[in-house]
């Protein structure tokens, strides 16, 4: 499998997810600005929606978007750790949480990242986030993780989104579940691996 990426980005929730499942792979980092990949590759051509991460697996076939890249992963470790079996309740569940991460948190951050965003529109993406992460403050209650005990690739992809707070101007102090759960997922070896492997 080779996993491309910009150091830093939503793609980083894939790469915790590959190290915490003992998966082996390889990594091609894309230049964000020429879409040229370290693999001498035109990312482009190996994804033509040309953002990341875009996962190619063993057989050639490529896989893009966030939430089939975790899921495929959470299914690939074989020990169930990072997600319920395939097919089951839980697995439905973790979906609706990678949907949620995706489309109510990913989404409310990615305009914050634009200089060209104006401050008025930036006021309704964080009001929106305030919304969407104090629902999960409600879910998280006294678990350590969104699924409950264990921790599960939906976890990675909400850290990596928690990442990008300070670099954006949102505050998450009103919510101090979350903060711990932010230490907590930080704290993992592999969360320091992926930042290591990034050159970050
Ligand atoms: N729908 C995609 C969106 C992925 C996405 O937003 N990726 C960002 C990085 S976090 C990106 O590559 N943006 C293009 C760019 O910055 O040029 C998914 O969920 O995988």
């Amino acid at each position: 499998m080779k996993l491309y990426y910009f150091p830093g980005a939503c793609s980083t929730a894939s790469m915790i997810s590959l190290i915490e499942a003992g998966q082996k792979f390889d990594l091609a980092e894309v230049d964000r600005n020429t879409k040229q990949a370290s693999d001498g590759k035109d990312f482009n051509q190996v994804n033509p929606k040309g953002y990341v991460p875009a996962l190619v697996l063993d057989s050639g076939e490529m896989l893009s978007e966030n939430v089939a890249i975790l899921a495929y992963i959470a299914g690939l470790d074989q020990s169930g750790k990072l997600g319920p079996a395939p097919g089951s309740e839980g697995c439905y569940h973790l979906l609706e949480w990678l949907a949620y991460i995706n489309s109510e948190i990913h989404k409310n951050f990615s305009p914050l990242f634009r200089p060209t965003t104006d401050d008025a529109t930036r006021a309704v993406f964080k009001e929106n986030l305030a919304k969407r992460l104090s629902y999960i403050e409600q879910k998280l209650g006294n678990n350590p993780y969104l699924m409950g005990q264990n921790f599960t690739v939906a976890d990675a992809y909400l850290y990596v989104t928690l990442s990008w707070r300070d670099h954006v101007g949102v505050d998450i102090s009103a919510f101090p579940k979350l903060l711990a759960f932010y230490e907590r997922v930080r704290a993992r070896p592999s969360v320091a691996e992926a930042y290591r492997l990034q050159g970050m």
